[in-house]
């Protein structure tokens, strides 16, 4: 869900939208404009190959576009929980079950290191979650189609994982420490994900000729939305030129594009199914595959919150925060207990 597809339940959550979007506002204030020597220290890092530290000076620019970047991230992993947690209930085996159980607890765990990454940056986690449900920041295109089939799973962790891996392992390279931090674990885990995946596919096409029919059209369905995972073409993209200099970003969307293209033609080849796209060919001149770009105007109206699972991927999402409210608020109510000090014992009390 982006933009504003969903009216506002209330001033309550406006209050907190406010609220959510002074202390952004607050974070981005306190990377007060440093001298000069602060400056040219930040652009030798950078220039360096050295990463910024949270407490290190950086622009107000840079901050803005990490707490923009890793926020939309996070919230990435944790929506896409719910495309894959769709199958837990209707995995084929018990053995695939609990793969798809760790993996899905994998992700939820990529949104909390990653929405550890972003505090560092001075915005809380609440904060975040109230700009995500108020539709104020974005979450992967992705994960707003729907998983008609158990090989949708075999398809994500192929595709979707593969995009994300192509996309993320440059970011273990990101100039922000904690960011690339957090990607070096989370690519790891990636890596599983993606082989799971491509397992699952693979067990399908070398299976019946019905199973090997259901693998092909979960291949076809996921094909041009995973292209477009990696962003609007460079002509488009807004953010990738400044974002390239800082050394957040290392690759052009349409560069990782690329990658992600050739790497896949190949492995198609064994699994032996078929990428959807008559245009695919090994282009001997260039050294990579010419593929068919996807619909970047379909990417724009997902993105605009218009695509299949828009609103229902964000219900779910507001319905968990709300049925988690009792957690947040013990986990609070047990902080504030141990943050006190203790109460006197009998024995101090009587001395
Ligand atoms: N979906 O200037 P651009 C995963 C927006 S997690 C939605 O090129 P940028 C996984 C973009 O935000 C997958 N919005 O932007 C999880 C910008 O709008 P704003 C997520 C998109 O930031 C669980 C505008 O379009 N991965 O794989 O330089 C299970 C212009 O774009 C999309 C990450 O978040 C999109 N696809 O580049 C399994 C990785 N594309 O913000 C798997 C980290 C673009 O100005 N993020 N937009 O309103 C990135 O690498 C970059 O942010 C992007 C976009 C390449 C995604």
């Amino acid at each position: 869900m982006y933009g504003n597809d969903f009216a506002a339940s209330g001033g309550e959550l406006l209050d907190q939208v406010a609220d959510a979007e002074r202390e952004l506002r607050a974070a981005a204030d306190r990377s007060v404009r440093g001298g000069s020597d602060e400056e040219t220290y930040f652009t030798e890092l950078v220039a360096a190959d050295q990463k910024i530290e949270p407490r290190d000076w950086m622009p107000d620019g840079y901050r803005k576009t990490l707490i923009r970047q890793i926020a939309q991230h996070a919230h990435s992993e944790i929506i896409g929980m719910q495309p894959e947690a769709n199958w837990l209930t209707r995995a084929p085996t018990l053995k695939r079950k609990a793969i798809l159980l760790a993996k899905v607890q994998d992700e939820a765990g990529h949104g909390l290191y990653l929405y550890a990454a972003a505090e560092t940056l001075g915005v809380s986690r609440d904060t975040l979650y109230d700009l995500l449900l108020a539709g104020r920041q974005k979450y992967s295109s992705i994960f707003n189609y729907p998983t008609l089939s158990w090989a949708d799973v075999g398809a994500i962790g192929w595709l979707v994982d593969g995009a994300a891996i192509v996309n993320q392992v440059p970011l273990c390279r990101c100039s922000y420490g904690p960011y690339a931090r957090a990607m070096i674990r989370i690519c790891k885990e990636e890596s599983f994900h993606q082989r799971q995946g491509y397992e699952i596919l693979y067990t399908l096409a070398h299976g019946t000729p019905g199973q090997k029919e259901m693998a092909q059209d979960a291949v076809d369905r996921w094909w041009y939305p995973s292209l477009a995972m990696f962003g609007p073409p460079d002509t488009d993209s807004t953010h990738s030129a400044q974002s390239m200099a800082w050394k957040i970003k290392r690759f052009s969307n349409d560069d990782l594009r690329q990658r992600f293209v050739d790497m896949c033609a190949q492995q198609a080849t064994v699994l032996g199914l078929t990428i959807p796209d008559p245009d695919l060919r090994w282009n001997p001149d260039r050294g990579a595959y010419d593929y068919t770009a996807p619909d970047y105007a379909e990417l724009m109206e997902v993105i605009r919150g218009n695509g299949p699972c828009n609103r229902a991927r964000m219900a779910n999402r507001r319905a968990a925060h709300e049925d988690g409210a009792w957690v947040r608020e013990a986990a609070a109510a047990y902080a504030a207990k141990h943050a006190a000090p203790a109460a006197p014992t009998a024995e101090a009390v009587h001395a």
